[in-house]
Protein backbone atom coordinates (compact mmCIF):
# COMPACT_ATOMS: atom_id res chain seq x y z
CA UNK A 1 0.00 0.00 0.00
CA UNK A 2 0.97 3.32 -0.55
CA UNK A 3 0.28 6.82 1.33
CA UNK A 4 0.87 10.33 0.02
CA UNK A 5 0.54 12.90 3.13
CA UNK A 6 0.09 15.97 1.47
CA UNK A 7 1.50 18.83 4.20
CA UNK A 8 3.52 21.71 5.50
CA UNK A 9 5.28 19.70 8.01
CA UNK A 10 7.16 16.83 5.85
CA UNK A 11 9.17 15.75 8.99
CA UNK A 12 6.70 14.94 11.25
CA UNK A 13 6.40 11.42 9.39
CA UNK A 14 9.28 10.55 10.12
CA UNK A 15 8.47 9.42 13.28
CA UNK A 16 6.46 6.55 11.49
CA UNK A 17 9.40 5.72 9.32
CA UNK A 18 11.90 5.66 12.61
CA UNK A 19 9.28 3.76 15.31
CA UNK A 20 7.84 0.65 15.71
CA UNK A 21 5.51 -1.44 13.57
CA UNK A 22 5.10 1.74 11.00
CA UNK A 23 9.13 1.45 10.64
CA UNK A 24 9.06 -1.91 10.36
CA UNK A 25 6.30 -2.00 7.69
CA UNK A 26 8.10 0.68 5.25
CA UNK A 27 11.41 -1.30 5.50
CA UNK A 28 10.34 -4.40 4.59
CA UNK A 29 7.86 -2.40 1.56
CA UNK A 30 4.90 -2.94 3.08
CA UNK A 31 3.86 0.18 3.37
CA UNK A 32 5.33 3.04 0.63
CA UNK A 33 4.95 6.54 3.10
CA UNK A 34 5.58 9.33 1.01
CA UNK A 35 5.09 12.97 3.05
CA UNK A 36 4.92 15.47 0.15
CA UNK A 37 5.62 19.08 1.13
CA UNK A 38 3.26 21.47 0.01
CA UNK A 39 5.70 24.40 0.17
CA UNK A 40 6.76 22.93 -3.30
CA UNK A 41 3.54 24.46 -4.21
CA UNK A 42 3.50 28.02 -3.02
CA UNK A 43 2.76 30.72 -4.63
CA UNK A 44 5.37 33.40 -5.66
CA UNK A 45 8.67 34.55 -4.23
CA UNK A 46 7.79 33.62 -0.84
CA UNK A 47 5.72 29.87 -1.89
CA UNK A 48 2.76 31.75 0.31
CA UNK A 49 0.55 28.76 1.13
CA UNK A 50 -2.16 30.95 3.33
CA UNK A 51 -4.17 34.19 3.08
CA UNK A 52 -6.85 35.77 5.17
CA UNK A 53 -10.44 34.81 5.46
CA UNK A 54 -12.96 36.42 3.01
CA UNK A 55 -15.59 37.56 5.34
CA UNK A 56 -13.16 38.51 8.01
CA UNK A 57 -12.57 36.69 11.46
CA UNK A 58 -9.31 35.25 12.95
CA UNK A 59 -6.76 33.12 11.34
CA UNK A 60 -5.45 32.11 8.23
CA UNK A 61 -6.96 29.76 5.46
CA UNK A 62 -4.90 27.92 3.72
CA UNK A 63 -5.20 28.62 -0.52
CA UNK A 64 -6.76 26.51 -2.96
CA UNK A 65 -4.23 26.20 -5.73
CA UNK A 66 -1.53 24.65 -4.26
CA UNK A 67 -3.55 21.94 -3.10
CA UNK A 68 -5.28 21.23 -6.07
CA UNK A 69 -2.51 21.75 -7.89
CA UNK A 70 -0.47 19.05 -5.66
CA UNK A 71 -3.13 16.61 -5.66
CA UNK A 72 -3.48 17.18 -9.22
CA UNK A 73 0.07 16.23 -9.86
CA UNK A 74 -0.04 13.19 -7.79
CA UNK A 75 -3.26 11.71 -9.39
CA UNK A 76 -1.65 11.80 -12.74
CA UNK A 77 1.41 10.21 -11.28
CA UNK A 78 -1.07 7.56 -9.68
CA UNK A 79 -4.20 6.97 -11.40
CA UNK A 80 -6.69 10.03 -11.53
CA UNK A 81 -9.68 7.97 -9.17
CA UNK A 82 -7.37 7.60 -5.62
CA UNK A 83 -9.47 8.91 -3.02
CA UNK A 84 -8.45 11.63 -1.04
CA UNK A 85 -9.01 12.26 2.55
CA UNK A 86 -9.26 15.71 4.23
CA UNK A 87 -8.06 15.22 7.79
CA UNK A 88 -10.34 17.67 9.59
CA UNK A 89 -12.10 18.61 12.47
CA UNK A 90 -15.48 18.70 10.44
CA UNK A 91 -15.13 15.77 9.07
CA UNK A 92 -17.15 11.84 9.74
CA UNK A 93 -15.62 10.05 13.35
CA UNK A 94 -13.31 7.27 12.52
CA UNK A 95 -13.86 3.91 14.02
CA UNK A 96 -12.14 0.47 13.45
CA UNK A 97 -14.86 -0.80 10.78
CA UNK A 98 -13.12 2.62 8.57
CA UNK A 99 -9.87 1.89 9.57
CA UNK A 100 -10.26 -1.50 7.86
CA UNK A 101 -12.13 -0.43 4.52
CA UNK A 102 -9.16 2.32 3.98
CA UNK A 103 -6.77 -0.86 4.28
CA UNK A 104 -8.07 -2.42 1.38
CA UNK A 105 -6.94 0.84 -0.59
CA UNK A 106 -3.93 0.48 -3.01
CA UNK A 107 -3.28 4.08 -3.04
CA UNK A 108 -4.54 7.19 -0.16
CA UNK A 109 -3.39 10.73 -0.49
CA UNK A 110 -3.84 12.59 3.01
CA UNK A 111 -4.58 15.88 2.98
CA UNK A 112 -3.10 17.35 6.67
CA UNK A 113 -4.52 20.93 6.99
CA UNK A 114 -3.02 23.83 9.34
CA UNK A 115 -4.44 27.36 10.47
CA UNK A 116 -8.00 27.64 10.49
CA UNK A 117 -8.79 25.34 7.35
CA UNK A 118 -8.43 24.47 3.64
CA UNK A 119 -10.63 26.84 1.23
CA UNK A 120 -13.65 25.25 0.54
CA UNK A 121 -13.03 25.21 -3.18
CA UNK A 122 -10.28 23.15 -2.98
CA UNK A 123 -12.09 20.04 -1.12
CA UNK A 124 -15.44 20.43 -3.45
CA UNK A 125 -12.71 20.18 -6.73
CA UNK A 126 -10.77 17.42 -5.37
CA UNK A 127 -14.02 15.49 -4.26
CA UNK A 128 -12.42 14.81 -0.85
CA UNK A 129 -13.86 12.46 2.01
CA UNK A 130 -13.74 14.32 5.71
CA UNK A 131 -12.49 12.16 8.13
CA UNK A 132 -12.00 13.36 12.36
CA UNK A 133 -10.44 10.72 14.78
CA UNK A 134 -12.66 12.41 17.42
CA UNK A 135 -14.08 14.87 19.34
CA UNK A 136 -11.38 17.54 20.61
CA UNK A 137 -9.05 20.31 19.27
CA UNK A 138 -5.98 19.06 17.50
CA UNK A 139 -3.61 22.58 16.46
CA UNK A 140 -3.01 20.46 12.63
CA UNK A 141 -3.78 17.34 10.62
CA UNK A 142 -0.76 15.94 10.52
CA UNK A 143 -0.66 14.28 13.82
CA UNK A 144 -4.37 12.99 13.00
CA UNK A 145 -3.02 11.73 9.62
CA UNK A 146 -0.56 9.78 11.75
CA UNK A 147 -3.06 8.11 13.70
CA UNK A 148 -4.53 7.05 10.34
CA UNK A 149 -1.65 5.54 8.94
CA UNK A 150 -0.53 3.80 12.07
CA UNK A 151 -4.09 2.19 12.54
CA UNK A 152 -4.48 1.39 8.42
CA UNK A 153 -0.67 -0.30 8.59
CA UNK A 154 -1.78 -2.82 11.90
CA UNK A 155 -4.30 -4.19 9.23
CA UNK A 156 -2.33 -5.35 6.58
CA UNK A 157 -1.47 -8.51 6.09
CA UNK A 158 2.10 -9.49 7.56
CA UNK A 159 2.19 -5.90 9.11
CA UNK A 160 2.22 -7.30 13.09
CA UNK A 161 4.65 -10.78 12.76
CA UNK A 162 2.10 -12.60 14.64
CA UNK A 163 -0.48 -13.21 11.34
CA UNK A 164 -3.37 -13.17 13.87
CA UNK A 165 -2.44 -10.72 16.50
CA UNK A 166 -4.65 -8.01 15.28
CA UNK A 167 -7.68 -10.19 15.41
CA UNK A 168 -7.27 -10.20 19.12
CA UNK A 169 -7.34 -7.05 19.36
CA UNK A 170 -9.88 -4.23 21.10
CA UNK A 171 -12.89 -3.48 18.47
CA UNK A 172 -11.75 -5.89 16.22
CA UNK A 173 -14.41 -8.22 17.60
CA UNK A 174 -15.88 -5.44 19.85
CA UNK A 175 -14.70 -5.77 23.09
CA UNK A 176 -12.28 -4.39 24.82
CA UNK A 177 -8.91 -6.63 25.73
CA UNK A 178 -8.66 -8.56 28.66
CA UNK A 179 -6.49 -8.15 31.63
CA UNK A 180 -2.80 -8.84 31.07
CA UNK A 181 -0.04 -10.00 33.57
CA UNK A 182 3.91 -11.42 33.66
CA UNK A 183 6.31 -12.09 35.65
CA UNK A 184 6.94 -12.00 38.34
CA UNK A 185 3.61 -14.01 39.88
CA UNK A 186 3.38 -11.70 42.96
CA UNK A 187 3.94 -8.05 43.19
CA UNK A 188 3.53 -6.24 46.11
CA UNK A 189 1.39 -9.48 47.69
CA UNK A 190 -1.01 -9.31 44.71
CA UNK A 191 -0.60 -12.48 42.97
CA UNK A 192 -1.93 -13.79 39.51
CA UNK A 193 -4.96 -14.61 38.98
CA UNK A 194 -4.71 -18.79 39.88
CA UNK A 195 -6.32 -19.88 36.46
CA UNK A 196 -3.00 -18.16 34.41
CA UNK A 197 -0.76 -20.22 35.89
CA UNK A 198 -2.78 -23.81 35.85
CA UNK A 199 -1.73 -24.69 32.30
CA UNK A 200 -5.19 -25.70 31.72
CA UNK A 201 -5.58 -23.80 28.16
CA UNK A 202 -9.62 -23.97 27.97
CA UNK A 203 -10.24 -22.61 31.41
CA UNK A 204 -7.70 -19.97 30.61
CA UNK A 205 -9.65 -19.13 27.09
CA UNK A 206 -12.74 -18.75 29.04
CA UNK A 207 -11.53 -16.69 31.65
CA UNK A 208 -9.95 -14.23 29.46
CA UNK A 209 -13.42 -14.13 27.38
CA UNK A 210 -14.89 -14.03 30.68
CA UNK A 211 -12.52 -10.88 31.57
CA UNK A 212 -12.90 -9.34 28.21
CA UNK A 213 -17.03 -9.05 28.23
CA UNK A 214 -17.10 -7.92 32.03
CA UNK A 215 -14.44 -5.17 31.47
CA UNK A 216 -16.51 -3.79 28.51
CA UNK A 217 -19.86 -4.54 30.52
CA UNK A 218 -17.97 -2.41 33.46
CA UNK A 219 -16.27 0.52 31.28
CA UNK A 220 -17.87 0.54 27.49
CA UNK A 221 -21.42 -0.43 28.15
CA UNK A 222 -22.01 1.58 24.83
CA UNK A 223 -20.28 -0.95 23.41
CA UNK A 224 -21.70 -4.14 24.41
CA UNK A 225 -25.33 -2.53 23.21
CA UNK A 226 -24.31 -2.32 19.50
CA UNK A 227 -23.05 -6.41 19.63
CA UNK A 228 -24.98 -9.52 19.11
CA UNK A 229 -23.25 -11.80 21.58
CA UNK A 230 -23.04 -15.62 21.08
CA UNK A 231 -24.46 -18.41 23.57
CA UNK A 232 -20.87 -18.90 25.15
CA UNK A 233 -20.37 -14.75 25.12
CA UNK A 234 -23.94 -14.39 26.88
CA UNK A 235 -22.68 -17.20 29.54
CA UNK A 236 -19.45 -16.01 30.22
CA UNK A 237 -20.93 -12.25 30.93
CA UNK A 238 -23.77 -14.15 33.15
CA UNK A 239 -20.62 -15.41 34.86
CA UNK A 240 -19.04 -11.91 35.52
CA UNK A 241 -22.09 -10.07 36.86
CA UNK A 242 -22.89 -13.03 39.06
CA UNK A 243 -19.06 -13.39 40.48
CA UNK A 244 -19.06 -9.22 40.28
CA UNK A 245 -22.33 -9.28 42.64
CA UNK A 246 -20.82 -11.89 44.70
CA UNK A 247 -17.82 -9.32 45.58
CA UNK A 248 -20.00 -6.53 46.15
CA UNK A 249 -21.89 -7.96 48.65
CA UNK A 250 -18.74 -9.20 50.64
C1 LIG B 1 -12.02 27.73 15.85
C2 LIG B 1 -12.65 26.64 15.14
N1 LIG B 1 -11.81 25.43 15.02
C3 LIG B 1 -12.64 24.35 14.41
C4 LIG B 1 -13.04 23.33 15.43
C5 LIG B 1 -10.67 25.71 14.17
C6 LIG B 1 -9.74 24.57 13.94
C7 LIG B 1 -9.29 23.75 14.96
C8 LIG B 1 -8.38 22.76 14.74
C9 LIG B 1 -9.29 24.35 12.67
C10 LIG B 1 -8.35 23.36 12.44
C11 LIG B 1 -7.88 22.58 13.48
C12 LIG B 1 -6.86 21.55 13.23
N2 LIG B 1 -7.37 20.18 13.39
C13 LIG B 1 -7.28 19.30 12.42
O1 LIG B 1 -6.75 19.60 11.38
C14 LIG B 1 -7.83 17.98 12.59
C15 LIG B 1 -8.49 17.35 13.71
C16 LIG B 1 -8.80 17.83 15.02
O2 LIG B 1 -8.53 18.98 15.43
N3 LIG B 1 -9.46 16.96 15.86
C17 LIG B 1 -9.79 15.70 15.51
N4 LIG B 1 -9.52 15.22 14.31
C18 LIG B 1 -8.87 16.05 13.43
S1 LIG B 1 -8.48 15.63 11.88
C19 LIG B 1 -7.77 17.09 11.55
Amino acid sequence: MQIHAVTIFPAMFQSLTDYGITARAVNSGLLGLNAVDLRNFGQGQHRQLDDRPFGGGPGMVMLAEPIINCVSELRQKLSNDVPVICMSPQGQRLAHRDVCEFAHEEQLILLCGRYEGIDQRALDIIGAQEWSIGDYVLSGGELAAMVLIDAIVRQLPGALGNEHSSENESFSNGLLDCVHYTRPQTVQNISVPQVLVSGDHQAIRHWRLKQSIGRTWLKRPDLLESLELDEEQRQALKEFQNEYDEQRKS
